[in-house]
């Protein structure tokens, strides 16, 4: 069976169309450069950038204590968070702000100002003072901390995303959205600062009978997921610190439950209590959401870590290729992660999926952590269909479509990980599109 390619039917420029992808992907420029620097930009002698007319080098800057709290350039004003009213339940109470994860300049550390921020009943802002957090239910000694107690058992800090499970949400379909911020900047990554539960537990001491945990939230909405004893005891932390400074409101301040690398919804914000029982709960949530319905007409219901899963930030269709010429060298970025594992390698494939190269892996390489990759390579200005596929050290590689609907269909909003393709137009132009067969 031959491919065809499906384009994105929203935000999309142009048309619809399904295109053959053997007429689209003739003649393709398929050689990757092994190594390359961009060549650099000719400057002009008279510059403004190195005279000494610029304005901003003729006049004091402004002055060091102008900021208390450090502000980003004026010029960075596009680089935002952004929402849809498709993904929303009808305000923005109960909504998703998505991440440019397209912006982000490097690394695997998310800006708390860009943290995607996906809340039930809006962001709760909380009193430090007057915060308390009850440990509760079986417990040996059940107890109400204020955010100071809390803060003075041994901290540690780690670097981990959060994911909102319905990331990607509207492409079981078909391509949606012409863009990588509505497509995928439903997670972000921080490094947090917090206690482990497992710490914590050893102090108050946990009930054999305990198999279930109710984390509370103290927003309006109240949001109650409930976990298993096994992952509290693992990995969870309660998280008061963000990038080095108190969470930030929409991220829960002043504490939130961490729980790496599973289903951002457990990561339950402006906690409130953890209740610890021997079955789980039947949060109103739980029964009708977070579910996935499966062919069969069945569905999954407990279904946590989020699998491993890559997209490719640069280019992306917020970020094209327009200002390249044919022939110049250029690098082709992205991010993978795993809430499994940790992400072993990137493969990138020029020509939708029919060869494959290793990306480069660059910077730090962490489990349950966003990793970095890189391929640079001598465009020649050919379109191209460009495709990542992360594999984590669990052995799991993602999906085909194809292979994706064939196992769990397409009637599920959660837990969407396969490999995603941008089609760059000979004049840089970058869509969304769906690759099949
Ligand atoms: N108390 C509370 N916790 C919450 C939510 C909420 O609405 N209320 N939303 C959850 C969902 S669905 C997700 S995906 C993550 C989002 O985390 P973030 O807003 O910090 O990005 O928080 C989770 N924790
Ligand atoms: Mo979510």
């Amino acid at each position: 069976m031959s491919k065809t390619i499906e384009k994105s039917v929203t935000l999309a420029s142009n048309s619809v169309s399904t295109d053959s992808r053997r007429g689209f992907l003739k003649g393709m420029f398929m050689s990757v450069a092994a190594a390359g620097v961009v060549a650099p930009v000719a400057l002009k002698a008279d510059d403004a950038a190195i005279t000494e007319e610029a304005e901003w080098g003729v006049k004091l800057g402004f002055p060091v204590d102008k900021y208390g709290y450090g502000q980003r350039s004026p010029y960075e004003h596009n680089v935002v968070r952004r929402v849809t009213d498709l993904l929303s339940s009808g305000d923005m109470y109960a909504s998703v702000a998505m991440c440019p994860i397209h912006e982000l300049e490097g690394g695997i550390i998310t800006p708390n100002g860009l943290f995607f921020n996906r809340s039930h009943g809006g962001t709760a802002i909380i009193d430090p003072n007057k915060y308390r957090l009850m440990i509760h239910g079986l417990i040996e000694k059940p107890i109400v901390l204020t955010l100071a107690q809390l803060k003075r058992y041994p901290s540690e800090s780690r670097i981990h995303f959060i994911e909102c499970p319905a990331n990607g949400s509207a492409e079981w379909r078909g391509p949606q959205f012409n863009s990588i911020q509505f497509t995928k900047g439903m997670m972000s990554s921080a490094e947090w600062t917090g206690v482990k539960l497992s710490v914590l537990l050893e102090d108050l001491g946990v009930k054999p009978e305990a198999k279930w945990v109710l984390a509370e939230g103290s927003d309006n909405s109240e949001m109650g997921r409930t976990i298993p004893i096994e992952k509290i005891m693992d990995d969870a932390m309660l998280v008061w610190g963000q990038n080095g400074e108190a969470l930030r409101p929409d991220q829960g301040y002043p504490v939130r439950l961490l729980v790496p690398g599973w289903e951002g919804n457990l990561n339950v914000k402006w906690l409130k209590r953890l209740e610890f029982g021997d079955k789980p709960w039947h949060a109103k949530e739980e029964t009708s959401k977070y579910t996935m319905l499966q062919p069969s007409g069945k569905a999954i219901r407990f279904f946590w870590p989020m699998e491993v899963n890559s997209i490719i930030t640069s280019p992306c269709p917020e970020k094209p290729w327009t200002d390249l010429k044919k022939g110049d060298v250029v690098e082709i970025e992205g991010l993978a992660w795993s809430g499994q594992g940790t992400i072993q390698h990137v493969d990138v494939s020029l020509d939708g999926g029919d060869n494959w190269t290793e990306a480069s892996l660059k910077g730090l390489v962490l489990p349950k952590s966003w990793t970095r990759f890189s391929m640079i390579i001598k465009w020649d200005g050919k379109p191209l269909v460009l495709q990542s596929r992360a594999t984590d050290d669990t052995g799991n590689t993602q999906p085909t479509i194809n292979q994706e609907i064939a196992a769990v269909g397409v009637e599920s909003v959660y837990h969407r990980n396969a490999i995603c393709s941008w089609e760059v137009k000979a004049n840089g132009e970058v869509n969304n599109v769906h690759v099949r067969g």
